[in-house]
């Protein structure tokens, strides 16, 4: 009887844990369990990677693992600073792993990414890493690409005939707007962010590399054939997908 009390006591306790961590950082401490002592680790950008790099702080901190991590932007050097990580580059090392988020996430594990004004160097970290893992809460996941317009990097210079060569692809371009000064998103690279809606991308694999052919795109959010494993958070707990 009494063991029955506990067991359920404990059932609810966990229950009410999950709900209590938000899901993106269920994901994020479950990817940083991932991260095994001496390696080299490319730190994603985000919010849910946010979770990723504080927990990979903690685990040096409290285990005592020794690691090197390569930011993926200005934003994440700054984390991994906040969390005392050692900071590399891809000159000095290979990468063992990255663990990265991602705006969307099809069946095939092709992804939308750029949410975040990143997705350039976001994609030669994640491509240079020997395992990418992406991390996510379970509302990522879709079943078509597309809900989510692609990020593009773009030269500034070159806005005019990129935005006439994709409007001729169907899109409808936008310059990204920083939500707190009345200008431009500007990257990490100094060049403009634009958002390209394409409705439902049925070839994401042809879509991204016919946007890498417009010149003065610098580089675009669509990312597929890269992922080994992906970790969601849902409301059940962790969800491995590979
Ligand atoms: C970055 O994290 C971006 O490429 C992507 O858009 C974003 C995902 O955002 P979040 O984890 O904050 O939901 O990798």
């Amino acid at each position: 009887e009494d063991r029955c009390v506990i067991i359920k006591n404990l059932g609810l306790f966990i229950v009410v844990l999950v709900f209590m961590m938000n899901l993106k950082e269920i994901a994020g401490f479950a990817a940083a369990e991932e991260i095994k002592d001496g390696q080299i680790v490319g730190l994603g950008t985000g919010s849910t990677t946010h979770y990723f790099i504080k927990k990979v702080g903690l685990r040096i901190k409290e285990e005592g693992i020794s690691l090197m991590g390569v930011p993926t932007s200005y934003q994440s050097f700054l984390l991994a600073k906040q969390w005392n990580i050692p900071i590399t580059t891809l000159e000095e090392h290979d990468l063992d792993i990255a663990v990265d988020g991602a705006d969307e996430i099809d069946p095939d594990f092709n992804l939308i990414k750029g949410g975040g004004a990143a997705h350039t160097l976001e994609k030669i970290v994640d491509y240079s890493a020997n395992e990418l893992i992406i991390i996510a809460d379970d509302s990522k996941m879709v079943n078509v690409l597309g809900k989510f317009p692609v990020p593009l990097e773009i030269i500034s210079e070159a806005t005019k005939p990129v935005f006439s060569e994709l409007r001729d692809m169907g899109a409808d371009p936008q310059i990204r707007m920083a939500k707190f000064k009345d200008g431009p998103v500007i990257s990490d690279n100094g060049n403009f962010i634009v958002d390209a809606s394409f409705g439902e991308i049925k070839n994401p694999i042809q879509l991204e590399k016919d946007l890498n052919s417009i010149p003065g795109v610098v580089e675009n959010g669509i990312f597929t054939q890269m992922v080994d494993k992906i970790i969601l958070g849902t409301n059940n707990g962790v969800k491995i997908l590979k």
